[in-house]
């Protein structure tokens, strides 16, 4: 009997110090937090934030639009974030060609990309709209569309993937150019190997104008074109000019066939992990160096035009009507395979 009230006694009193000891935790768990929220304060300016370096790969030089508007990024999101944010630009495909970066950004072994979205229909069939051949009857019409509800809808579907749309940046208008002959219609292409970036429509177009498409890397372009492996390929301007493709072709067409815009992406973890000021600033900077890399575009292209005929590439004046005509057996082709909401939204645009 007694021993059996020493039991009872024995549980009663560890049952209340495992109580106690709990009740004592617990007081002491939320106590504990107490002096976090009056710490967080502190680490939230920016001054104090981790610093962060992003590497950003693109496929153009030094000398390019890209490059250019990147160190205007750097140079913005630098003062944004009170020097706790800097970006390091990776020219020349020293990152990986345009598809490699996508799925480095998406894993964010590569923190950044700006790249053309030639390729990324590849991963967001979607994104194949943007380029149709000359879909865009001028560059500010792209630019509404592009700032507005489609490229927004477009951005949004990369996070299913860890991407962060940044913004569209210009590549710019296309031309055609190449080492045989002085192209004035599509037939003018007939058997000519031609490279186009890795995107179907392109290819598809090329194919309708009776060129043989050969889709390539920006990377390997200059040696294809060098050795003869292509006879030609199609580039903005300033693309031409400083890949210094000029050097390796005799004639360039002023096709326009595609606008090609560029996206700035970003591993959306990396933004994830920043403070809130940092975020701003990314988002700023961003935004801002989007509007100075297109002008810069602009300015520049007719100059860049102006360089290659000063190089001895001879540039051609084209009848655009004569290459629109042709380029609709490609909207034939993709009739009802492609988002045709987002193309009627582009047409809508004045
Ligand atoms: O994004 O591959 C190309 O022709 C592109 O114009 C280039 O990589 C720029």
């Amino acid at each position: 009997m007694v021993r059996k009230s020493l039991a009872i006694l024995t549980c009663l009193l560890l049952f209340s110090a495992v109580v106690f000891a709990g009740g004592g935790g617990q007081a002491a768990g939320t106590a504990a937090p107490a002096p976090a929220p009056a710490a967080a304060p502190a680490a939230a300016p920016a001054s104090t934030a981790s610093p962060v370096a992003l590497k950003v790969g693109i496929t153009l030089t030094k000398e390019s639009h890209y490059y250019k508007g990147l160190q205007e990024f750097d140079r913005l999101v630098r003062q944004y974030s009170n020097n706790t944010i800097t970006c390091e630009i990776f020219p020349d495909s020293q990152l990986g060609g345009e598809r490699d970066l996508v799925e480095s950004v998406a894993m964010g072994t590569v923190p950044m990309a700006l790249i053309s979205t030639g390729p990324i229909p590849n991963f967001f069939p979607d994104w194949a709209v943007l380029d149709l051949p000359y879909l865009f009857p001028t560059p500010q019409i792209a630019y509404k569309a592009l700032d507005g509800e489609v490229g927004t809808a477009l951005m949004n579907e990369l996070t299913t993937k860890g991407i962060l749309g940044l913004g569209f940046w210009e590549n710019g208008v296309r031309h055609v150019t190449n080492s045989k002959r002085e192209i004035k219609v599509p037939d003018d292409l007939k058997g000519l190997k031609i490279r186009t970036m890795e995107n179907d429509i392109h290819m598809a177009t090329y194919r309708h104008y009776g060129a043989s498409p050969t889709p390539m890397a920006m990377g390997e372009v200059f040696m294809a074109l060098q050795q003869g492996t292509v006879d030609g390929q199609e580039n903005p301007a300033i693309n031409i000019l400083t890949s210094k493709l000029n050097e390796v072709q005799k004639y360039m067409s002023l096709t326009g066939n595609f606008y090609s815009p560029a996206a700035l992406f970003m591993n959306k973890g990396m933004l994830d992990k920043m403070s809130k000021d940092q975020q701003d600033a990314t988002l700023r900077a961003a935004k801002e160096a989007k509007d100075w890399e297109r002008k810069y575009s602009q300015d520049n292209t007719a100059d860049a035009i102006a360089q290659i005929k000063a190089s001895g590439t001879k540039v051609t004046e084209v009848d655009l009507n004569v290459w629109i005509a042709a380029s609709q057996a490609t909207y034939k082709d993709y009739e009802g395979k492609l988002n045709q909401d987002y193309i009627n939204k582009i047409r809508a645009i004045k």
